[in-house]
């Protein structure tokens, strides 16, 4: 079986350190927390930033030194900058964290609107459009967000026009919208185009099941403070390296390799 990429979202736009103490808001903090990650097997750090009091930004301003302090501490690390942000942002707010230097190779894309609690997450096909057309121009290899089964048609419809071009690769976000289950992580990956690769992840304590699950199933995974908080039941996690370390552990069991980065880029097709 191919080998596993690692993502880890270490950060997030919602979550706060009265939620876990250990959620990073400064730029040492964000590198930090990285490299915890990196060290314990992460190939792709999916990036929110926050300002020193944990207000998420999308400010490029900011990015720029965080993407840097991690570069320093993880050199080859893939740095995913979010394009979704925080609800409530502009499109072309959150669209700024894209225009750091170097240019990134990987970004999210988000294929729909849904529920993110009580707030609406806006993605109309215009905004999709946009960031499509603009990550195409800039080089940025899209990470196709789906937090339901319809955005994989989203994203299908988007290619069939030219916006997005294959192979795709897809991330699956259970437990926002569409439910935390085996049953609908196989609907999506029986959905998906032929060559395409894809991640999973799922919010709270369904995290390391589906994570499990997705090992098994030859897709790649994602952990991290974004989307969980705890190691087991009770216990909070104390770095996003904690939680990398336990996907890596499980892998072993199954007997996947984890992917470093060089390997990552190539399962994923960066810089192509
Ligand atoms: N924070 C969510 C509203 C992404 O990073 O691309 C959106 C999100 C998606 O986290
Ligand atoms: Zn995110």
């Amino acid at each position: 079986m191919e080998k596993l990429i690692i993502t880890a979202a270490i950060s997030g736009a919602e979550v706060m350190k009265e939620n876990n103490p250990a959620v990073p808001y400064t730029i040492e903090e964000i590198a930090r927390e990285a490299k915890s990650a990196y060290d314990a097997g992460a190939s792709v750090i999916h990036l929110h930033a926050r300002m020193d009091d944990g207000t998420p930004t999308q400010s490029h301003e900011r990015f720029q030194p965080i993407v840097d302090a991690i570069k320093e501490l993880c050199p080859d690390v893939i740095v995913q900058p979010s394009t979704g942000g925080a609800t409530g942002m502009t499109a072309m707010e959150r669209f700024d964290s894209t225009n750091i230097t170097p240019t990134p190779e990987f970004a999210t894309l988000s294929c729909g609107s849904c529920n993110f609690g009580d707030e609406i997450f806006e993605n109309t096909e215009d905004i999709i459009k946009t960031f499509a057309t603009e990550m195409k121009k800039k080089g940025i290899k899209p990470e196709l967000e789906c937090f339901d089964k319809g955005m994989i048609d989203i994203a299908m419809k988007m290619h069939k026009k030219g916006y997005l071009d294959a192979p795709m690769h897809f991330d699956f976000v259970l437990g926002v919208q569409m439910s935390a289950t085996v049953r609908d992580l196989s609907f999506c990956v029986d959905s998906l185009p032929p060559g395409s690769t894809w991640t999973a992840c799922a919010i709270g304590r369904a995290e390391f099941p589906i994570a499990a699950a997705t090992i098994a199933m030859g897709g790649h995974v994602r952990v991290g403070f974004e989307d969980n908080l705890y190691l087991e039941k009770g216990v909070l996690a104390k770095s996003n390296g904690e939680m990398v370390a336990k996907v890596a552990a499980i892998a072993k069991l199954l007997g996947r390799e984890v992917a470093t980065p060089a390997e990552a880029r190539e399962i994923l097709g960066l810089g192509k």
